[in-house]
Parts: structure tokens; C-alpha cells; sequence
């Protein structure tokens, strides 16, 4: 039987644009998609699974049909042990199916890492969903990773949102490829990944560096682009590096140097690089902080503190659930 390094779940819409992506860019996977919309995607690496939610597409259906769903792919991926699950949080249906997914798999022994998109912050009636949803995948992955559209857009807001959303999902697929590409000598470990993941709050900074200067330029863009996130200084991080393939030891040193300044990170600062024919810099950071500006976007959450106000099936759903007498507020 074929076994594979990694299984990368997409949810939703961006969930479904991001793992197209992806599966270019990772050999060794295997690439699921799930999502309520006809088949889109290109090529035949990803498997489409289509959720029958038409007919009522509400928060507590999506949630049961993503519940039943878990259960087959559980059966499919026997072999894989590291499952990625990537959705864009604020609609219904990733937000709702997503950390349902999480929890099942991860009751089924899987190891569970999520990449969770926040929306824009002009996208207001999604923010709270977002937020709510971002807390459900907490509890439910072993590790988060939180990714803020609102970074992509900083330094071109002309751009066409179609085309920022393009930009952006090719950065991701980049980034989480280097999370499981096993090929390069230089490159920070899927494990390491999972410990810093675990942390509770890790956010991603991205930044682009052009001729002299690419390091800092790029170390510059992607420190200040996690200091939008969070007002806290950065604990621990990992920095991939990625392109130019002549860069110096200085140019690394300029970069851990720059991050450690501008992020007044004091912990462990890990580098990995991965060189390719590009005569750019790109910087992704993940790095762990006390708290986000994405926590915020949830006010009941600090009124409430531990307790939960939507006692949706999430709440109580175990592996062997008879799905008949389920009754749920939605
Ligand atoms: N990076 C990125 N973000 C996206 C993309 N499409 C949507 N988003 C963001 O993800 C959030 C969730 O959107 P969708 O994925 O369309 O929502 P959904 O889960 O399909 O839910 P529904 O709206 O009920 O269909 C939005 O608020 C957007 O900010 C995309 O292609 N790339
Ligand atoms: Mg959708």
C-alpha cells in the first residue's frame, strides 16, 4: 500500500482554491478537497468531495454531513499520521465543517494541523464567525496556524481582490509545501513545526526582498507585518527563507538579526532555507505571541471566558455518534 508524508484538507471555497495549489507543489501528499460547489479544480491530483447541503445548506447541516464525511476519509488516509486542514474562516461552510473535521480525524490518531485564513477587515459581518470558528479550530487541531488576509494587501491596495487572493494562496501553498518538504537539507523539520503550532496563538508574517538590500528588505516587511497582528513581542519563530540561491551567511545573519529587532523576540529563532532560481527573497515567519488582533474579533469570548454559548454538535460529538437523535441549537 502507498504511504505519504502528509494529508492536505481543503474546506470551503478558499479552502478549495488553496489546496489546487498546493498539490503542485507537494510530491509526496495525498490532496482532498470539501467543499458544497460543483468541481472546479484543475488537474486530478486533488479529490473533490462535494457535501449535499443544497437543499438546506444551514450551519447544523453542513457540521452533521462534514461529521459523516470525516469518517470515510478517516478510512481512506489509514496511513498518513500528519493531516493539514486549510479553510478561509467567515463563511458558513468552512467555519462550520472545518473543526468538525479537525476534532474526527484527530479522534481517529491523526495529528492535526490547521491553517486558518481570517478574512479582511472590511469583510464586517464575517469577522465574528471568523472569530468563533477560529476558537473551534483551536480546540480541535493539534496545532494552529493563523494567516491574516489583510497582510497580503498592505503593500498593494489597488490590487484587484481576485488577483490578492491568487497572490495570496500561491504564497500559501509556498509556505505550507515548506512545512513538509523533506528534500532540503536546510529545512526546518514537519515536527518543529507541530511544537511551535501547538503554542495556541502562531501567526505568519510574509515579506519580499529585491536586489541589495532583499534580506533585510524582506526580514523588514514580513517582522512589521506580524506586528499588525499582535501588539505582544514575539516568543519563539520559525523563518523560512526562500529563493535567491547565492545568499551569504551574512544576508541569514541580517535577517534572524532584523526579525529578533522589529519583533523583540527573545526566544528561539529557527531558519530554514530554501534555495531556487529566483533572483528574490522571500521571508515567511511564523512566530508565537501571547495574544492576536483576531481574538478581539470575538467579544463574548472575554465576557464568557471558558464557557461556551453555541452547544452545536461540535460540542459533543463522539467518534461512534448515532446521527438520528442529534438535536442542536444552529
Ligand atoms: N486567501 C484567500 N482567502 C479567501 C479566498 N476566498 C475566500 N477567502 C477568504 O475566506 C473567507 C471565507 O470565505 P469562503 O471560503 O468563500 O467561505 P466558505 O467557507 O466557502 O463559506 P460560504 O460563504 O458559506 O460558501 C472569506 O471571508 C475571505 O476572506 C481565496 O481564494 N484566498
Ligand atoms: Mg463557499
Amino acid at each position: 500500500m502507498l504511504t505519504y508524508d502528509v494529508a492536505v484538507v481543503g474546506v470551503g471555497t478558499a479552502g478549495k482554491r488553496i489546496i489546487e495549489k498546493i498539490s503542485h507543489k507537494i510530491s509526496n501528499g495525498i490532496f482532498l478537497s470539501i467543499d458544497d460547489t460543483e468541481s472546479k479544480i484543475c488537474g486530478d491530483k486533488v479529490k473533490e468531495i462535494k457535501l449535499n447541503v443544497n437543499f438546506e445548506r444551514t450551519s447544523k447541516r453542513i457540521k452533521l454531513e462534514a461529521y459523516k464525511t470525516s469518517r470515510s476519509i478517516a478510512e481512506e488516509i489509514v496511513n498518513v499520521k500528519n493531516v493539514v486542514i486549510v479553510v478561509g474562516l467567515g463563511g458558513v461552510f468552512g467555519s462550520s465543517a472545518a473543526p468538525i473535521i479537525a476534532k474526527s480525524l484527530r479522534e481517529c490518531g491523526k495529528k492535526i494541523l490547521g491553517v486558518a485564513i481570517m478574512p479582511f477587515k472590511f469583510e464586517k459581518s464575517r469577522l465574528f464567525r471568523a472569530a468563533v470558528g477560529l476558537r473551534k479550530m483551536k480546540m480541535a487541531c493539534d496545532g494552529l496556524i493563523v494567516i491574516g488576509n489583510g497582510e497580503f494587501l498592505e503593500k498593494a491596495p489597488q490590487t484587484p481582490l481576485f488577483k490578492a487572493y491568487e497572490l495570496e494562496n500561491e504564497w500559501i501553498g509556498n509556505l505550507i509545501s515548506k512545512l513538509f518538504d523533506r528534500e532540503n537539507v536546510y529545512g526546518i523539520n514537519s515536527k518543529e513545526t507541530y511544537r511551535l503550532a501547538s503554542d495556541g496563538n502562531i501567526i505568519v508574517g510574509v515579506g519580499v526582498g529585491e536586489g541589495t538590500g532583499m534580506a533585510e528588505e524582506a526580514a523588514t516587511e514580513a517582522s512589521s507585518a506580524l506586528r499588525r497582528q499582535s501588539n505582544s513581542d514575539v516568543k519563539d519563530a520559525l523563518v523560512y527563507i526562500v529563493g535567491w540561491k547565492e545568499i551569504s551567511v551574512g544576508d541569514v545573519s541580517t535577517i534572524v538579526t532584523t526579525f529578533r529587532g522589529i519583533t523583540c523576540c527573545e526566544g528561539e529563532v529557527k531558519v530554514g532555507y530554501y534555495p531556487n532560481n529566483d533572483r528574490s527573497l522571500t521571508v515567511y515567519a511564523l512566530a508565537s505571541v501571547t495574544e492576536t488582533k483576531f481574538d478581539g474579533w470575538d467579544p463574548l469570548q472575554k465576557i464568557l471566558k471558558e464557557r461556551e454559548l453555541d452547544f452545536d454538535v461540535y460540542s459533543d460529538m463522539s467518534v461512534d455518534y448515532d446521527f438520528s437523535g442529534i438535536k442542536c441549537l444552529d
